[in-house]
């Protein structure tokens, strides 16, 4: 006995060691201390519960924010086992105590079901009592309610004790915790970002009920219940329920061998989107694609031809299917699970294992080819629609290759409604797209004829998010814009070449001019993306001031309501009258001048790749009929699309 206690304040020293290193560097186990790393807790705890599910012993996971700045989350699984432990080291600390405290211990010591193990997750509950000022543990097991209490960053404060039974029948495990407020910048939860990613763990995770409150004082997220008898296929309808769907049910397969099993839900849409296959693995996703990714596309490639090479009634002689043709409007979901999943690549979103890539190249081929066997008219339109891809992209090419002779031959001719400056050294040089004739005269008017040329846009250029390529080249705006920016698109896009320092979107403060500020954003996004690299970032939004008023004999422009109420209170006694301006299709010429286009006085957002993106998913969201999802994906982005008005 007297070994045994020994042993057990030994490890409980060690423990603590470990514990102490996590609060030293939080970052190496939860990335960040802002409110990422915040909700990494969370997940960690949930993906424990979410494993016992998987493994088949849960059903249920029920996460309530508390309303003292707490987290719960209860699960109906086996519970953690509470008996001491028998390996050497922790020899009598009960097993609870030593999944809560020990690092690297884990969930799982019985090697039964996948583990959530890699390099963003799996660190176990142990970071997650070391960064929280108070942990606490009930397990209803054996009849009997368990519980444990840590304080001060996994310092036992109550030793395991049995307090009372459990009701009827009942097992599982709650997990209570407080995160730690000097470890972390922020312990305000966001229900919006925690919701985002229950939602995608209960389409994982089929049947599998994930619960959420919010009983925060301020809290203000409805009670939600994610639950999805038909997992992923749910998932793919769920993504493509703001689009077209090409037939009504999402096809469906698995396979299972040895150590890893496969699952894929897919359906085409009318749209235009080559890169909407999603994977994942072991419930996490898999940003950066790997080995899943590439056998699923490479069976889909070739199964989807074969197919089609014996339908000699859709395909022509000069047909040539490529994988993005038949990739064009797919919506697909492939989630594997693995004992020991590779996570690689710049942000470990990348799955390694060679072995899935065989496992997933077989399945879909032969299981996605009795799929089209079984299903022939959802076969013919998929077959048609990358007939119709492909078809799409060779006119693509050969207008391309049009514009590229017509260039090399007539000389590098500007078009006539671009008003082109006269300085040839492109690092001064702007170029102001500019909404509407009347607004492009006031800007000529305005500008600096040596660095600011002007290009006025009329009307609402064509939604490249749904146009294909060829139809948008014939488009006579967007031939502009490829012509005055001069460093071609798509594939040949070539940012060395781009005619101007800074390209400066400049439209009005109403719908119609978000609407074509999102439109551009979304073009230059797609068909010339390295325009947002970071050592370029040629695009720019101009903010015209929304005030103006008059001190002495000068006219001082002010932004927004924040400058005009710092300049009411750096100037007590200001007397005269603020005009409200209508935005720049209302300003005149000098107004513009001293504003907007005045380089020291103007006020230009910079846009990055990232927001370009959320302008690209914005527009796709807003082109959609569904008004919900546009709600949540707005509010969710708050930050980021205020730019875009809507
Ligand atoms: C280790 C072994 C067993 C279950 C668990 C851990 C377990 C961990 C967590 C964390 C949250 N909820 C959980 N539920 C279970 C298996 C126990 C057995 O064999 O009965």
């Amino acid at each position: 006995m007297a070994t045994t206690t020994s042993n057990y304040d030994a490890s409980s020293i060690t423990a603590l060691e470990g514990l102490e290193h996590v609060r030293k560097r939080p970052g190496m186990y939860i990335g960040s201390t802002g409110v990422g790393g915040l909700h990494h807790l969370v997940y960690e705890v949930v993906d424990n519960s979410v494993d016992e599910a998987m493994a088949g012993h849960a059903s249920r996971i029920t996460v309530t924010l508390l309303a003292d700045g707490g987290c719960e989350v209860i699960d109906d699984g086996r519970g953690i086992p509470v008996d001491p432990m028998k390996d050497k080291k922790l020899k009598g600390m009960p097993a609870v105590e030593a999944v809560l405290s020990q690092l690297n211990t884990g969930g799982k010591f019985d090697g039964d079901g996948y583990k959530v193990s890699g390099g963003l997750h799996g660190v176990g509950v142990s970071v997650v009592n070391a960064l929280s000022c108070r942990l606490e543990c009930e397990v209803d097991r054996d009849g009997l309610r368990h519980f444990i209490e840590f304080r001060g960053g996994g310092k036992v404060k109550t030793r395991l004790k049995e307090i009372g039974k459990a009701p009827r029948g009942r097992t599982g495990t709650t997990i209570r915790f407080w995160p730690d407020p000097e470890v972390f910048e922020t312990t305000d939860f966001r229900p919006q970002a925690l919701l985002e990613r229950f939602q995608m763990m209960a389409f994982l995770n089929k049947g599998l009920e994930l619960r959420f409150s919010d009983r925060r004082p301020d809290g203000h997220a409805e009670p939600v219940s994610y639950h999805y008898n038909d997992g992923i296929r749910d998932f793919v309808k769920h993504i493509n329920e703001s689009k077209e769907p090409l037939f009504k049910k999402p096809g469906y397969f698995t396979q299972q061998e040895d150590d890893q099993e496969v699952e894929v839900a897919f359906q085409w849409n009318t749209g235009f989107n080559a890169d909407g296959i999603h994977s994942f693995a072991n419930g996490i996703a898999t940003i950066e694609g790997g080995m899943h990714e590439e056998g699923f596309k490479k069976a889909l490639t070739k199964v989807v031809k074969d197919y089609a090479a014996n339908s000699t009634t859709l395909l022509k002689k000069d047909d040539k299917l490529e994988g993005e043709d038949i990739r064009e409007g797919l919506t697909a979901i492939v989630s594997v699970r693995l004992r020991e999943p590779q996570f690689e690549g710049q942000t470990k979103g990348k799955l390694g294992n060679v072995s899935v890539r065989s496992l997933l190249e077989r399945a879909t081929y032969d299981k996605l080819g009795d799929w089209l066997q079984e299903n022939p008219t959802e076969a013919r339109k998929v077959v048609a629609k990358a007939i119709q891809a492909s078809r799409a992209r060779a006119a693509a090419r050969a207008a391309r290759d049009k514009t590229r002779r017509k260039s090399a031959l007539e000389g590098a001719g500007m078009p006539d409604k671009l008003k082109d400056c006269s300085s040839r050294n492109r690092d001064e040089c702007e170029l102001f797209i500019v909404e509407g004739d009347s607004a492009g005269g006031s800007a000529t008017q305005a500008r600096d004829p040596r660095i600011q040329a002007i290009l006025p846009i009329r009307g609402k250029i064509l939604n490249v998010e749904r146009a294909r390529l060829d139809h948008m080249l014939k488009n006579t705006e967007i031939q502009t814009l490829i012509s005055a920016i001069g460093a071609g698109l798509g594939e040949d896009f070539d940012a060395s070449k781009v005619r101007y320092d800074k390209i400066i979107i400049m439209c009005d403060a109403d719908v119609d001019g978000s609407h074509i500020r999102t439109l551009l954003l979304t073009f230059f996004f797609r068909q010339m993306k390295a325009l947002f690299e970071p050592d370029h970032e040629h695009v720019y939004i101009a903010q015209p001031p929304l005030y103006s008023t008059v001190v002495g004999k000068e006219k001082i422009y002010l932004k927004d309501d924040a400058a005009k109420d710092q300049f009411l209170s750096e100037h007590p006694t200001h007397k005269k009258e603020f005009q409200r301006l209508k935005g720049l299709g209302e300003m005149d010429w000098e107004e513009l001048g001293e504003t907007t286009m005045s380089s020291d006085k103007r006020t230009l957002l910079r846009v990055n790749v990232e927001q370009a993106a959320i302008a690209d998913e914005v527009l796709s969201i807003l082109m959609g009929e569904n008004v919900e999802q546009r709600k949540q994906f707005i509010q969710a982005n708050a930050k980021d699309v205020r730019f875009l008005d809507i």
